[in-house]
């Protein structure tokens, strides 16, 4: 039984053949691993940037406000959309329990996106795509983004928030 500890001697038995096969191929890729990740953070296209801000929910709110009121072009269910120019600064606010507002953006175009949350942590988890970012409050995550696809994206919160979680969704159009 495994519980039982092993038999005097146990350790200092050789190893089989398959044993050192196992050890070396696990060792290559620890090693394979440890070179993939610094790698992929210079080469891959699809890395978070490392600027952020430290921001209050109150005026990441009064950003958010004003960026809606300049760039609005229409409404769903109640959520505002906006078509802010190419380029542009824009911005998602991440709260209990939406995403607003929603992103009405142009395809190969860039954007700097700027992601919070003003009260709890929220997961911005982009679908169907699958790319993923955390939403912290009290901090500006800016993503520069180029969306390369057109269509209708959801953002579903993938960070348990609280009773209607599972109801928050929100939307980016590309065109
Ligand atoms: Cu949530």
């Amino acid at each position: 039984m495994s519980v039982t500890a092993p038999q005097p001697g146990f350790f200092d038995q050789p190893l089989h053949k398959e044993e050192k096969i196992w050890i070396a191929l696990a060792f290559v890729w620890c090693i394979f691993i440890t070179v993939a990740m610094p790698w992929w953070h210079i080469a891959g296209n699809q890395n978070s940037s490392s600027e952020f801000y430290k921001i209050s929910g109150e005026h990441f709110s009064t950003i958010v406000d004003d960026f809606i009121a300049k760039n609005k072009t229409g409404e769903e269910a109640g959520i505002p959309v906006v078509s802010p120019p190419p380029g542009s600064d824009i911005f998602l606010r991440g709260q209990q329990w939406a995403w607003d507002p929603i992103l009405d953006l142009k395809v190969n175009e860039t954007y700097r996106l700027h992601l919070s949350s003003i009260d709890v942590l929220h997961g911005m988890s982009i679908h169907p795509i699958n790319m993923n970012f955390e939403a912290v409050p009290g901090w500006d995550y800016v993503l520069t983004i180029t969306p390369t696809t057109s269509g209708d994206f959801r953002i579903i919160c993938n960070e348990f928030c609280g009773v209607d979680h599972h109801n928050m969704i929100g939307k980016i159009i590309v065109k």
